[in-house]
């Protein structure tokens, strides 16, 4: 068996800095599940279903990559398809101490599943699915931040 990680996230929606972190695990895993977790506080724009479809379009060329949907806690989601590491972006100082937290946790939880941190690549340190959706709930242009069918998702969500 080979060596299987989890991406988790929100992908409220995916965008060109969570695809770079897909990317780069996948030169490094055999396996990768990303993984869109659905019991966030936060009220999504995008619904899990269309979350999904958004990851699945702009990965279909990254072949050992698999898309799914989980509800409760990540590392009883790794157990599930055999996954012994987790993936996370860092971008900045200010993603270390809620990073730091959920890793500490998801130890106590099962110590037997590794967390691994990408660092962002520099053009997409201050990348943000908030401020993506932000910027184009007021037609800025986010060319540069999310792939064309990402943003014609968008486009569609605030033209309603
Ligand atoms: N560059 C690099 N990495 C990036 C970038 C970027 N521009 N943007 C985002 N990322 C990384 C983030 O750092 C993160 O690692 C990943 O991409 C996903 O980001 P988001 O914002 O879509 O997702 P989060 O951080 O909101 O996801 C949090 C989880 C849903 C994973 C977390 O809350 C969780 O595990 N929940 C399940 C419940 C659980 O198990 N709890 C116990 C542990 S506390």
């Amino acid at each position: 068996m080979g060596a299987i990680a989890v991406c988790p996230g929100s992908f409220d929606p995916i965008t060109y800095g969570h695809l770079d972190i897909i990317r780069r695990g996948a030169k490094v895993f055999d396996q990768i599940y990303v993984v869109v977790l659905n019991n966030s506080s936060k009220q999504p724009l995008f619904s899990v279903d269309e979350r999904i479809k958004l990851i699945k379009e702009v990965t279909k060329d990254i072949p050992n990559v698999k898309v799914d949907s989980f509800q409760g806690l990540l590392v009883d989601y790794a157990k599930s398809v055999n996954a012994n590491a987790i993936i996370r972006g860092l971008r900045a100082v200010s993603d270390f101490e809620y990073e730091m937290q959920i890793t500490s946790m998801n130890r106590v939880l099962n110590d037997e599943i590794e967390t691994f941190f990408i660092m962002t690549n520099n053009q997409y340190s201050f990348l943000s699915s908030s401020i993506v959706k932000e910027v184009a709930k007021y037609n800025g242009d986010i060319s540069e931040l999310v792939p064309a069918y990402v943003e014609e998702a968008l486009k569609d969500k605030f033209a309603k």
